[in-house]
């Protein structure tokens, strides 16, 4: 149990760590997580190697898919305005690379284990996963994924992950596990073709595994799919015409309305002669890469949304949710045992009063024991047979409200997730109808009026984080030219 609390515990202070660098209003959040935390395991409702905090992902996921050679890796060396990623014609990426902000000022390399091993990132314990579609891969978790840090602040706040192209035929089951995963885990998947001619293999692949199999899934609004090296298209007769064959692929897999972009990467383009086409080819590429950037800038206001929106939702679910259902378990559980205390004890009345009638101490209907009228004269002996009689009461009471209890838990735990609580109603009732507890408490354990006080105030705390995330993304500087467009308007007005 001691061990559990201190892994959770490490976990907890790595994510801080980490969120002091990157964002110090989800640090606060941390906080307000922790004292939910002692609050549920007052009640029973958290186990200690539990924690609200680590229930929820903290990283804004952007994944970049697709064709090998799409440019995906000059891609994002664009984004982050940084030579991170190598380039090349040939399939250079064999792997998936995880790249995360770090204040220092040299990117770093970690190998793949440093990913399997580290709580905060979204691969953690991949391996034992491999492991299982592939056996013996886990261990090679270093030829899959390796950690990349770069100190771009446009990373801030997010985990972008470039991966080796796509192509089902080469790639091992394992390679397919690990795109699967990070499919699951994005806030943001974008999917790279190629407008050049793409090798029709891979193509087929990328669109069957990441198209196809992506429509129908409830998160499909986050996947974008873009035409990367448009400008090679500049060149062609028809330059339409590669844009449209696209999109009837797309369309023949069912993707027909859908978020398509055209772009090419300005750093690594071809110069385009034609003055009129080059200017129609920077705007369209200007428009789809600012609204691709957006998407990506996005995740992140949204993630710490997400994440002040989690610590409500869990802090009003304990109070709204967990503790009127607890309150009605509790009656029941207090209504059958006393039935059943009534049911026992009548029962070992009529078993008494049966022995008795058999071994004849009844006579016109009267008692006729010696032994017990001889008992009677001794105080003391009265005493002790009240006590054993009071004894053998409560050991009933005790098996009945203990067998009640047990039935009871039975039930909720199948049910338990019904009302889509954190936590687990079961073991907030296992520990309301502990022995020392008495039936007649009708408030469940650990929801007295200290915790009570300490839920309104995590409450409190997290309608502030939303102010004060309003206050950091909303751009303090659009405040002043608001009030000048006004300004302007009047003097348009009364010009
Ligand atoms: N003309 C043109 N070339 C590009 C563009 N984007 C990337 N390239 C080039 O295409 C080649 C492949 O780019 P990468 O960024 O390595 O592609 P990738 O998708 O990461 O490739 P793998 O990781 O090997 O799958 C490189 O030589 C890039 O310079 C573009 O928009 N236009
Ligand atoms: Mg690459």
């Amino acid at each position: 149990m001691r061990a559990a609390s201190t892994i959770i515990e490490n976990r907890l202070q790595q994510l801080e760590n980490h969120l002091q660098q990157e964002n110090p209003v989800l640090l606060n959040t941390v906080q307000s997580f922790r004292q939910l935390d002692r609050l549920a395991y007052q009640m029973g409702l958290l186990s200690n190697e539990e924690s609200f905090a680590t229930q929820i992902p903290w990283w804004p996921l952007i994944s970049v898919l697709g064709t090998f050679s799409a440019g995906k890796s000059s891609f994002i060396n664009h984004y982050l305005d940084f030579p991170l990623q190598r380039s090349g014609n040939q399939a250079v990426d064999d792997k998936f690379t995880v790249i995360c902000y770090s204040r220092e000022k040299n990117a770093h390399a970690l190998p793949g284990v440093a990913l399997d091993a580290d709580p905060r990132f979204p691969f953690y314990q991949i391996s034992s996963e491999i492991e299982q579609v592939a056996s013996g891969e886990g261990q090679r978790i270093d030829s899959y994924l390796q950690l990349k840090t770069c100190p771009t602040e446009n990373l801030r706040g997010k985990i972008i992950i470039d991966s080796p192209g796509f192509d089902a035929d080469a790639q091992r089951t394992s390679t397919l596990r690990i795109t699967d995963h990070i499919i699951d885990l994005s806030d943001l998947v974008l999917v790279f073709f190629d407008a050049r001619h793409p090798e029709p293999g891979a193509m087929r692949d990328t669109l069957d595994h990441l198209v196809s199999n992506t429509i129908k899934r409830s998160d499909s609004g986050k996947f974008l799919y873009v035409l990367n090296q448009i400008d090679i298209t500049a060149r062609e007769d028809n330059p339409e015409e590669v844009v449209a064959a696209w999109q009837r692929a797309m369309g023949e897999r069912g993707l027909t309305a859908g978020r398509f972009y055209t772009i090419y990467n300005p750093s690594v383009a071809l110069p385009i002669e034609n003055e009129s086409l080059k200017e129609r080819f920077e705007r369209k590429r200007d428009h789809d890469l600012k609204e691709i950037h957006e998407r990506m800038n996005q995740v992140e206001v949204e993630r710490a949304y997400r994440i002040v929106g989690a610590l409500e939702k869990t802090a009003t679910d304990i109070e709204e949710k967990a503790v009127p259902a607890l309150k009605q378990l509790l009656q029941t559980w207090r209504k059958r045992v006393l039935i059943t205390d009534a049911v026992l004890y009548t029962a070992t009345v009529a078993i008494a009063l049966l022995l008795s009638i058999q071994s004849g101490y009844w006579q016109n209907l009267e008692l006729q024991v010696n032994w017990l009228d001889q008992l009677s004269e001794n105080a003391q002996t009265v005493y002790f047979s009240a006590l054993g009689v009071y004894l053998a009461l409560l050991v009933i009471h005790f098996l009945s409200r203990n067998l009640v209890a047990r039935l009871m838990q039975a039930r909720i735990k199948k049910e338990d997730g019904k009302l889509g609580i954190r936590g687990s109603l079961a073991g907030a009732f296992k520990r309301s109808t502990v022995h020392w507890r008495s039936i007649f408490q009708a408030t469940p354990a650990g929801w007295g009026r200290g915790n009570r006080r300490k839920l309104s105030k995590v409450m409190q705390d997290s309608d502030d984080y939303v102010q004060t995330l309003n206050d950091n993304f909303t751009n303090p500087s659009g405040q002043e030219s608001l009030s000048g467009e006004a300004v302007n308007d009047d003097q348009t007005a009364t010009a």
